[in-house]
């Protein structure tokens, strides 16, 4: 035998007594003369241990051992969970009864330490109410998204994630926001009773000022009570967004023009009906429309859409009217560039082009 084959079969003899002391060590009766002494140390359990009881569940956390592989979880007597994280909610416990808890950390070859000392947690009784989800139920654009300028119908979820019902349950909104007015802040479902994981919605009311920025966020705030005398706060956020219209150049048709062929000459006053189309997904309201040009042979007159303050639905289109003058010495087939500035109420700005041939 080489030298090197004997060393590596000194190195796999090595592995596998450590692996027979880590394997076997659990399952050994240490009272047994053949138990083979182990090299493995078992890790201290965790220090820090607190059980934080809630209604139907305990959260248990600990501190970090640092060489722990992850950490074993009893209750009672009974391992519930082998767990790599330094936390762990015990869920679906009987409100009133007292649990014990010890965590022991897991060495990383897998053999479980010590257990710490219990700590002791009572899982709560009654009912807890808090705020669960929102929905638009009604915005001036229709488009279920909360935008700036809009008064707002809201349907506000409540739960119950407590143990027992809630009777008579009330709720108000308040807020402390620039630019926030709540019109209806009282639930409108007063007095409805919520059973343990039960959920119901009631209705507000707010409105949004026109010069709030987008993508502000306002933070309500919720005041719970019910019949037993019982209190809750909590809050939820909503986004201010950007309405999701787009309005862009359509198409054009000659009104009317000097010599009614309904073609552009050099020379002639053209009317302009200019058609904008919302190609995006919510209403655009009030819509307005400037026209530009920077060409030596144009004069714009009417350069405001006179339809002022149309509101256009996502698909919708609708035209206006401009006025300009072809100069009397433009070439023949001189190509006019006009340029739109459109905007809306919810202060959305675009900008688009067409052009016109002088034929
Ligand atoms: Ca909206
Ligand atoms: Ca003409």
């Amino acid at each position: 035998m080489s030298k090197r084959i004997f060393n590596l079969s000194i190195l796999l003899l090595a592995i596998g007594i450590t692996l027979l002391g880590c394997s076997k060590r659990e399952h050994t009766n240490p009272l047994d003369p053949n138990n083979p002494s182990s090299n493995v140390v078992l890790l201290p359990p965790p220090a820090g241990l607190k059980a934080t009881p809630d209604y139907g569940s305990v959260t248990l956390t600990w501190d970090t051992v640092s060489e722990a592989k992850n950490y074993q979880v009893y209750r009672g007597d009974k391992k519930i969970v082998t767990i790599d994280t330094t936390f762990y909610e015990d869920t679906g416990l009987t409100p009133g009864k007292r649990y014990s808890y010890q965590v022991a950390s897991v060495h990383p070859c897998g053999l479980g330490g010590h257990k710490s000392k219990p700590v002791y947690a009572m899982p709560k009784k009654g009912a807890k109410i808090v705020y669960s989800k929102y929905e638009v139920h009604s915005d001036d654009n229709g488009d279920g998204i909360v935008n700036r300028g809009e008064t707002i119908g809201l349907d506000l979820y409540l739960k119950n994630t407590g143990t027992s019902t809630a009777k008579r349950v009330n709720a108000t909104l308040s807020e402390n926001d620039l630019y926030v007015t709540i019109s209806d802040n009282i639930w409108n479902i007063l007095g409805v009773d919520l059973t343990a994981g039960g959920e119901a919605y009631g209705y507000f009311v707010f409105t949004v000022a026109d010069n709030c920025p987008y993508n502000h966020v306002i933070t309500f705030s919720l005041s719970i009570t019910d019949k037993d005398g019982n209190a809750w706060s909590d809050s939820f956020t909503v986004a201010v967004k950007q309405t999701g219209a787009k309005i862009e150049y359509s198409r054009y048709e000659v009104h009317s023009d000097d010599n009614g062929d309904g073609i552009v000459n050099r020379g002639e006053t053209i009317g302009l009906d200019l058609y904008l189309k919302n190609t995006g997904t919510s209403t655009a309201k009030r819509v307005n429309a400037t026209l530009s040009e920077n060409d030596l042979y144009v004069t714009i007159s009417d350069n405001i859409w006179n339809i002022l303050g149309v509101d256009l639905t996502a698909g919708g289109e609708a035209y206006g009217y401009f006025v300009f003058t072809v100069a009397d010495n433009c070439p023949y087939n001189h190509v006019i560039t006009f340029s739109l500035s459109i905007t809306d109420k919810d202060g959305n700005a675009w900008s688009d082009s067409f052009s016109i041939m002088v034929k």
